[in-house]
Order: structure tokens, then sequence, then C-alpha cells
């Protein structure tokens, strides 16, 4: 088959061998991992598709700026370079820096939320619902209905249902609101983004109640792309004035910077209160370090700046949409389920409709992970009932998306490497009828799917 796609636009300049492991041999590895893929060594797999988060090849540009790190404990160059990206690309007035998003996720919600408020939130994510909750709030999740729904082609399932907020706003009163968690591109939809038009109506809904919007700005350029595709009225709008635009609609945002920052590590907490940032600036010492490195090395913040200007490079994230586009394309054309419109950051294959067979209860997105190991040596992630983890009462959530990532770390793989993906994924939709389900044998008490363990159901 021949097919037009954008080629690379960038050169290889190091490469990294990758490990080529026979079906003997990962069965061994995947019965030793406990069928978790997290537990599995890197060095055991052919093509990792674990996570865009930290997986991603840094420039020439980026590991220049490596050796220009200024390691002093207090007031690097790199801070103000890193703080200096931020204002400019994404207009917030303050900056705090952290390891990585969770870092800014622990900050927000140790400043933000009092036991007892709620924190509405477009789908869940798994650590930043967890902090939220660790310091007493009420996730709410107001996404669109057709975020849930796998087959949906609504063209922005991250979309904010405005009744859904309202309706929360009548029932606890705006004061209970700690803010509201607005996610671009919703990772656990399936990298799906959010229009601009929808932010403009919830920041005209909520600034005159007094609730702040602070953006989980994790995959923010793959959104600011897809506004772009989708948009009419932002066709002509480049990457960097479509991101500026959209966080002008909110007060702050927590940031991994290992997804669109495009580095290995870090992230940060921005915000345009004064008082905020203040209390910020007295937390950040405690658990990560001064304001102005905050548990980073110089280095990494030079990385992160120079990475931030990097990402808003039309042809780079042109090419980065597209080759998740022709994975998911190459898959749906062979009939596997998966999950539309195609993400941004990974295809989402449907576990409820690929193994039909197997009760939610029985895991059928981890077994279907650990299977695709066995089968190609592909790493994926489990998104489903491991992940969405328990509520309150100990209960299992039963997420309506059981879900199984294939995430495609930035610059990494090639088109062939995809080729290789969806030929493995196929041969394993053709045998999908012997996969068996899974009992958990290890339960930790929090973001279990890091850890469990599982052994399969005879
Ligand atoms: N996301 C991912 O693989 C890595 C950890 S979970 C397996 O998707 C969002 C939307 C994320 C995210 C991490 C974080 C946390 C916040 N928000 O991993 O702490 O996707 O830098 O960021 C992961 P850190």
């Amino acid at each position: 088959m021949t097919r037009k796609y954008m080629a690379e636009p960038f050169k290889i300049k190091v490469v990294e061998p990758i490990a080529m492991t026979t079906r003997e041999q990962r069965e061994e590895a995947i019965k030793r991992a406990g069928y978790n893929t997290f537990l599995l060594r890197s060095k055991e797999c052919y093509i990792d598709l674990l996570t865009d988060s930290g997986t991603t090849a840094m420039s020439d540009n980026q590991w220049a700026g490596m050796m220009l790190g200024d390691e002093a404990y207090a007031g690097s160059v790199n801070f103000y370079q890193l703080e200096g990206a931020v204002q400019d690309l994404y207009g917030f007035k303050h900056v705090v820096p952290t390891h990585q998003g969770r870092g800014a996720e622990n900050l927000l919600s140790q400043i933000a939320i009092k036991p007892g408020d709620y924190v509405p939130g477009n789908m869940y994510f798994t650590t930043t619902r967890a902090h939220q909750e660790l310091n007493g709030a009420n996730f709410v999740d107001i996404i669109i209905d057709e975020a849930h729904d796998s087959a949906s082609e609504h063209p922005f399932k991250g979309n904010v249902d405005l009744n859904k907020v309202k309706a929360l706003i009548e029932k606890v009163g705006a004061e209970k609101i700690a803010y509201i968690c607005l996610a671009v591109t919703v990772n656990l939809a399936g990298g799906q983004p959010v229009s601009m038009q929808n932010m403009k109506e919830l920041r005209a809904l909520t600034q005159p109640l007094g609730i702040k919007i602070m953006f989980d700005a994790t995959r923010c350029v793959e959104n600011a792309f897809f506004i772009k595709e989708r948009e009419a009225a932002y066709a002509d709008k480049s990457i960097r004035e479509i991101v500026k635009e959209m966080f002008s609609y909110g007060d702050g945002a927590t940031m991994s910077g290992k997804k669109d920052c495009l580095v290995n590590i870090g992230g940060f907490l921005a915000m345009n209160d004064d008082m905020l940032y203040q209390k910020a600036t007295q937390l950040v010492v405690l658990y990560e370090g001064m304001p102005s490195y905050g548990g980073l090395a110089g280095r990494d913040m030079e990385a992160m700046a120079r990475g931030m200007y990097e990402s808003v490079d039309y042809y780079y994230i042109k090419h980065r949409v597209e080759q998740v586009r022709y994975l998911g394309e190459r898959l749906e054309e062979a009939g596997v389920p998966i999950v539309k419109p195609i993400g941004g950051h990974a295809v989402f294959l449907d576990a409820r409709r690929f193994l039909p067979h197997i009760d939610q209860d029985q895991f059928p997105a981890q077994a279907l992970a650990a299977n695709l190991y066995v089968e190609g040596g592909v790493r994926s992630m489990e998104r489903g009932i491991i992940s969405a983890g328990r509520d309150k009462q100990g209960n299992n959530y039963h997420p309506k998306l059981e879900l199984v990532r294939l995430t495609i770390p930035r610059r990494v793989y090639t088109y062939a490497h995809m080729d290789v993906v969806a030929d493995s994924v196929i041969e394993l939709y053709k045998q999908r009828d012997s996969i068996k389900g899974l009992e958990m044998i290890y339960e930790p008490p929090v973001l279990r799917f890091f850890t469990a363990r599982f052994q399969p159901l005879v």
C-alpha cells in the first residue's frame, strides 16, 4: 500500500538501538511484571508506547541549552528564561517551577482547596484528582456526555457541558467551588480537544461569579492544532496566537513539561493572582526547592524554555498529530475498535468492543495491554477500571471508557514503527477470542495502576 504522509520535519543525529526479543522472552517478562506493563523493563520493549510523558527526543538546540545551565542555588539565569517563555507564550504573570506536573498539582491543591470544596473538571486525570481529593475536594465531572462514548465523532469531545456547571453552581453555590480544572486535549477522553468557543463561554459564565479557571496545560499545543484545523475562525491564526488566546480565558495553569514542553523532566505552576503566587512561593520551598528552581536543575529549566518555543512551530505539531492519526487510520481500516476522533497524543483501543467476552471487573484493557506486549513487543497502558481506582467508600469506579492507550512519544519513532505497531494490533485482533481476563493479586492504596499485580484467569 502506498500512502502519502508528511515526512519527519527533522533529521536524526543520534540513535538509540532498541531491543529485539523473542515471544518466549516476552511471555516470561510479562509474567514477572505481574501482567502490568508499568512493571516491564524498558529494555524488554521493542516499541515503547507506554506514555508520551518525558519520553521526548530533545533537539540539538535544547541539548546546547543544557550546557548553559546556571546551577546557582537562587536566581538562576535559566529560571528567568523559563519565566520569560511562560509570560511570552502563555501570558501568565507568575511562574513557579516544579519537578513535574504533579508537583504543581500538589501546590495548587493545597493552596486553593478547603475540605468540602468542589473541583469541577472536564474528566478526571489520575494524579490531578488524587491531589484534589487528598486535600478534601469532591471532584465533579463536567465534560460533555459525548466524551464518554468512544464512537462519538464530536470534533471537540473535551468541551465542558455548561449546563453541568450551572447545575453544580446552583446546587452547592459558587463559593464552594475551589476552581474549575480545565484540561486542554483531554487525556483520558482519548486526547480530545476543547474548542475556543467553549473556553470563551465557560469564562463568560464563571468570571462574574468569581470562579477561577485553572488550566491543566499539559497538552496545550495539540489542542491549539485541533482548534486551527476544526474551528473556522482560527484557520489563519498561528499556533502561537491560538495558545496565547486559550490561556487568556483562565487564571493560571498546572503544567507537566514532560509532554508539550518537549523535555524529559520538569513542570510548573503559573498564575496571574499575586496572593496565590505568594502562597505558592511559601509552599514550594517545603516540597520542591527555592521558587527560582522548584526541584529542577538550571539546565532542565533552560531545555524546557527552549522546548516551549519549538513546540509552537506549525510543522512540528502538524507532523506529530498526523503521525498519531496515521496509526489510528490504519487500525480503523482493519476494523479494530478505537476511540474516535483520533486524539492528539495517542490512539486508544476500545477494550470493551475489542474483548466483549471479558467483564469489566476482569480488567479487559489490562489483559489487552499485556497480550499486545507478548504479541509484538509493543508496550501500551491500561486506561480503564484500574486507572479509575476506587471512590471514597472504597468501591471501584466503573468508567464507561475501558481503553488501552498507544501513546506516541514526540520526535522518537518513524512511520515504519507505526506500521509495526498497527500490524501487531491487527494480528492480535484476529486472535481476540483467545484472550482471557485477569485477577488482581496486589492492589496499592492510591494510583494503583502504577504498581498493581495480576494473574491470568484460567
Ligand atoms: N500524564 C501520562 O502518561 C504520566 C503519568 S500517568 C501514567 O499520560 C495530565 C493531563 C497528564 C499528566 C501525566 C499529569 C501529571 C497531569 N495532567 O506526570 O506529574 O497527562 O508530569 O504530570 C502521564 P506528571
